[in-house]
């Protein structure tokens, strides 16, 4: 698995490791960075995330789509392939579920050394009401043939990615894709999907991280065997190192993100806050049955309290915390950590690999408090 950084094509980035070994910034992190924003953390006050505030990450570029002659194709080992207009999907059963979607690079900047790629500290997250209509019933009305192991979805983008020219393609087992809550999506937000999250439609898959949720989709072919395709086999591993094909990146780990309270120094963006009552909130998810436990330190670790949690806002997205908290003069470090529904916790700090994947370490907020 060499770095998808560099590749034949464009073989220079960095040192040629693809990781970058000190804090200064390589001008690829930059234009990533840029073209996929994150979410301003201050937006954890809402429940449903603004559309124009949900992070971003698109790996090539928006693909130009002809709306009228779009169709979705659904081939492979199906009984009746189908060829469907936007039009024909909107008259099939309609269902909204707010879902909580998670890059699985967040958090990669705060790995060190870090991959050469998207910098996400920790804001690639947001939710949205996604609406469309359950895969299983389209699947059931293409008839899926017994043959078949996965589901491979593919986007209209195209781009160069480790030496391959190649759309972006995942799949998933017939398994998960027919799990009822896994959805073609074509509104975001109440709204048809804007551009950048996939117009005109998208797949959306619950609890896994957002790698999973192909955009710009036009094509589902049902295949025989384990889908072999970049995304899945390259990129989206838990591994050591660039040759490691490690394990593979799925579910949701837990996280709690908290709102930095008070108002920011402009440069460090570090806290300022009135000494007194205050109270800390935020959200926590996971993709794996949820949030069961918050937890917040304002001694720097050292001792953690419970805080009072809200409703999930749906079975696949986050829930409210609070934490009052009486704030003393002086320098405080807050953190605050998550436990999924089988105990899992965010760790102080997570293992390293070499994507930068799934890193939930805990956040740490700088406070200066008069
Ligand atoms: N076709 C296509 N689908 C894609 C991507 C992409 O680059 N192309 N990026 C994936 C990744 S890595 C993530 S995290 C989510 C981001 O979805 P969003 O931009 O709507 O938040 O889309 C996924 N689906
Ligand atoms: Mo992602």
């Amino acid at each position: 698995m060499e770095p998808n950084s560099a590749n034949k094509y464009f073989p220079t980035v960095g040192d040629g490791s693809g990781l970058a070994q000190t804090d200064a910034l390589h001008k690829e992190e930059l234009q990533l960075a840029l073209r996929n924003r994150g979410m301003p953390l201050e937006a954890l006050r809402y429940p449903i995330t603004p559309t124009g505030l949900h992070y971003l990450l698109i790996h090539y570029d928006i693909p130009a789509v002809d709306a009228d002659g779009w169709r979705l194709k659904i081939a492979g080992q199906v009984a009746n392939p189908l060829e469907l207009t936007l039009e024909e999907i909107k008259k099939r059963p309609r269902q909204t579920i707010p879902v909580t979607m998670e890059c699985a690079g967040n958090g990669r900047a705060l790995f060190a050394p870090r991959r050469i790629s998207q910098p996400w500290l920790l804001e690639a997250i947001g939710t949205a009401e996604w609406t469309g209509t359950p895969l299983r019933t389209i699947l059931q009305e293409a008839g899926i043939s017994g043959a078949a192991a996965e589901i491979v979805f593919t986007g209209l983008d195209r781009g160069v990615e480790g030496d391959q020219v190649q759309h972006y393609q995942r799949s998933l087992t017939v398994e998960e894709a027919t799990r009822a809550e896994v959805l073609l999506v074509y509104e975001m937000n109440g709204e048809p999907l804007p551009p950048q999250h996939g117009f005109p439609l998208r797949l959306v898959k619950p609890g896994w991280y957002g790698m999973a949720s192909v955009k710009w989709l036009n094509r589902i072919e049902a295949v025989a065997e384990p889908f072999q395709g970049y995304q899945m086999v390259r990129a989206y591993r838990y591994a050591q190192s660039a040759d490691d094909p490690g394990e593979v990146v799925d579910v949701i780990r837990a996280r709690a993100l908290m709102i930095p309270p008070g108002i920011p120094d402009f440069m460090t963006r570090d806290r300022l806050v009135d000494a007194g009552a205050v109270t800390l909130t935020g959200k926590a998810w996971a993709g794996n049955g949820g949030v069961s436990r918050v937890e917040v330190s304002v001694d720097g670790g050292a001792t953690w309290s419970d805080a009072q949690l809200g409703e999930s806002v749906s079975p696949f997205a986050w829930r409210s915390w609070t934490f009052e908290w009486h704030a003393t003069a002086g320098a405080h470090l807050l953190q605050v950590r998550a436990s999924d529904a089988t105990g899992n916790v965010q760790p102080a700090v997570q293992q390293w690999n070499f994507g930068g994947y799934g890193n939930n370490g805990v956040q740490r907020v700088n406070v200066v408090v008069r």
